[in-house]
């Protein structure tokens, strides 16, 4: 895999020498942008959207909106004002305060950003939720955060146990014919009423900003708290990996309900004064293309799943857009396979970077950058500014190469602050010398690339030869009958794990012993023999989170016939 290369894309980017970057960045150069460096005191909000509508940025599109039945364009003057009426609506009608949790539960719309932003401006910390999330899910949340304010929509409601939630004090609906009794308060309306004059809540750089829910392997979802100070990191990887400039038309096609559509659906983009593109509805690759077309996107930060359902779609169907406005793409939140960046550079002309990051982490931590030259199949390399490394399970380095814990050096800007309520849990993210471990395993070469294998749990041992799914399953991808593999290691008394392969098919294909033997075959001549599965399971889909991370335990759960833990995350 290691020796392809694609080289650095051509024209001016924010980052032009990375070397040289790594070598003199140092954090109080991002710093300087924001009030604190004056006052002390910041405010997310305030430093996303009302510091561009003082500004010549004033009249600058800050939001495009769209779904199925709306169409709207809102200015950094616009958003100020919408946002301070948010803020006053929950201030007045919901008692929200500084450190109250502020719940966000519904369907992307441009109240649910109002909401946020307004939230944010009074101080509160802000827990957004998946739509589709049904009433356990929101519960566990709404429980363990002790969330006295809910934003949601009358469709949504039913799934709120209100009853069941002490904490819970006021419930904003966004909607229509609403019934204002009991908790219940009808947001539009308010909304219509308010002053759009706000006192913001200045906060100190290390208050609560953002409590974003993750699932882990085992046990309940967890809260991972987010302070104001991830700003800079949001700004500058804006900066250095969207490569985001003054007329960039960008489009990050994450929910709020994952932190990709948080930290780069909102902060990154906002802080730096850039135009957002946000669309709702179901995903539906026509309409894809039609909003790269119809509103110019140059930078567009998807995911590798949404790639490779587009690439399922069809090479005609992109020849039917015009999407030469593209300059800049980038992916998120699981590998991206080396076929997908193949297929980009195709259809697109274009590389797709990957970059890797996760909830913890609050921003992105290891990147691809249009100034580098790309190995596909490699994350890229880390941000100038934070130290990563490969380390033992003791903490120690290991040299190039050599698989071990994707890790990273404490106190990194957007580090996860807390893990609600469970210090213990927090603290066990650290080992000696100050490293964070990410839970996935990845190596890195001679020149910094970072590679990625496998979630640690997900690494096969199989007679004796350590195997990253993640290689197999990019390995299956490229047959032209599978659309899509999810790889596990099953227990096996003589090899001690045998691969075993989940697989989707393309659409034009019928499952048979023959195809899977052609499948094992593929992978035994493309990757290594020890690598090919030896068991090969056709499935109509693939269980996979809401983000698209394919989720390995739950076939290794199918396979062994335990219970999968906590599906809250899961896609209907
Ligand atoms: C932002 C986000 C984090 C986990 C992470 C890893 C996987 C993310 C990846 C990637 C391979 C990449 N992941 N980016 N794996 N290549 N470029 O995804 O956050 O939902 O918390 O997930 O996602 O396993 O540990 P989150």
């Amino acid at each position: 895999m290691g020796t392809q290369r694609i080289p650095a894309a051509q024209g001016v980017y924010n980052l032009q020498d990375y070397d040289k970057t790594r070598q003199t960045f140092d954090w109080q150069e991002a710093e300087k942008h924001f009030s604190w460096a004056e006052t002390g005191q910041v405010n997310m909000a305030y430093e996303a959207i009302d510091r561009h509508a003082e500004t010549f940025r004033k009249n600058k599109v800050a939001l495009y909106y769209r779904d199925e039945s709306r169409k709207e364009t809102y200015t950094f003057e616009e958003m100020k004002e919408l946002s301070n009426k948010a803020g006053n609506v929950l201030k007045t009608y919901g008692g929200v305060n500084k450190g109250d949790r502020v719940f966000i539960f519904m369907p992307r719309s441009p109240e649910l950003y109002f909401s946020i932003l307004g939230a944010i401006k009074l101080g509160a910390i802000v827990g957004p939720l998946f739509e589709a999330f049904m009433e356990g899910a929101v519960k566990d949340r709404l429980e363990d955060s002790e969330a006295k304010v809910l934003v949601t929509t009358p469709d949504l409601v039913h799934r709120v146990p209100v009853d069941e939630l002490p904490a819970l004090k006021a419930i904003f609906l966004v909607g229509e014919n609403i019934e204002e009794t009991g908790p219940f308060i009808n947001f539009n309306k308010k909304m219509k009423e308010a002053d759009k004059h706000l006192e913001i809540e200045w906060v100190d750089r290390e208050d609560g900003l953002i409590l974003h829910y993750t699932s882990g392997s085992t046990g309940r979802p967890k809260g991972v708290l987010h302070v104001h100070n991830a700003m800079i990191q949001h700004y500058q990887t804006a900066r250095w990996v969207l490569d985001l400039q003054e007329d960039d038309i960008y489009w990050c096609t994450a929910d709020p309900g994952w932190v990709t559509g948080t930290s780069y659906g909102i902060f990154g983009p906002w802080l730096t004064g850039t135009s957002n593109v946000i669309t709702g509805g179901r995903f539906k690759p026509e309409n894809w293309y039609q909003a790269i077309e119809d509103y110019g996107v140059t930078v567009w930060y998807s995911a590798p799943t949404a790639f490779r359902m587009l690439m399922g779609a069809g090479d005609e169907l992109v020849e039917k857009y015009d999407l030469s406005s593209l300059r800049h793409i980038l992916s998120v939140g699981e590998p991206l396979n080396p076929e997908v960046i193949r297929w980009g550079m195709k259809v697109f002309g274009k590389r797709i970077h990957d970059t890797w990051w996760m909830t913890e982490t609050g921003a992105i931590v290891v990147a691809n950058y249009p100034c580098m030259e790309i190995k596909p199949g490699s994350m890229g390399k880390a941000i100038p500014g934070v130290e990563v490394a490969i380390v033992d399970d003791r903490g120690n380095i290991l040299p190039p190469n050599r698989m071990g814990n994707l890790a990273i050096k404490k106190g990194w800007p957007a580090m996860m602050r807390e893990i609600w309520k469970n210090p213990q849990k927090y603290d066990s993210y650290f080992l000696p010398g100050g490293w964070y471990v990410s839970g996935d395993s990845a190596f890195m070469d001679e020149e910094g690339y970072v590679w990625f294998q496998g979630r640690i749990d997900d690494v096969i041992m199989t007679s004796g030869e350590r195997v990253g799914p993640f290689e197999v399953e990019s390995k299956l991808l490229e047959h032209p009958a599978v659309a899509e593999a999810g790889v596990i290691g099953k227990p096996d008394p003589v090899r001690g794990e045998i691969i075993k392969a989940f697989v989707a098919l393309m659409e034009d294909y019928e499952p048979s012993e023959e195809l899977k033997e052609d499948i094992r075959q593929f992978v035994k001549t493309g990757l290594a023999a020890h690598a090919a599965p030896r068991e090969i399971e056709f499935r109509d889909k693939l269980p996979k989170t809401r983000s698209g991370k394919i989720m390995r335990r739950v076939l290794k759960s199918w396979e062994l016939g335990l219970p999968a833990g906590d599906l809250s995350t899961m896609e209907d």
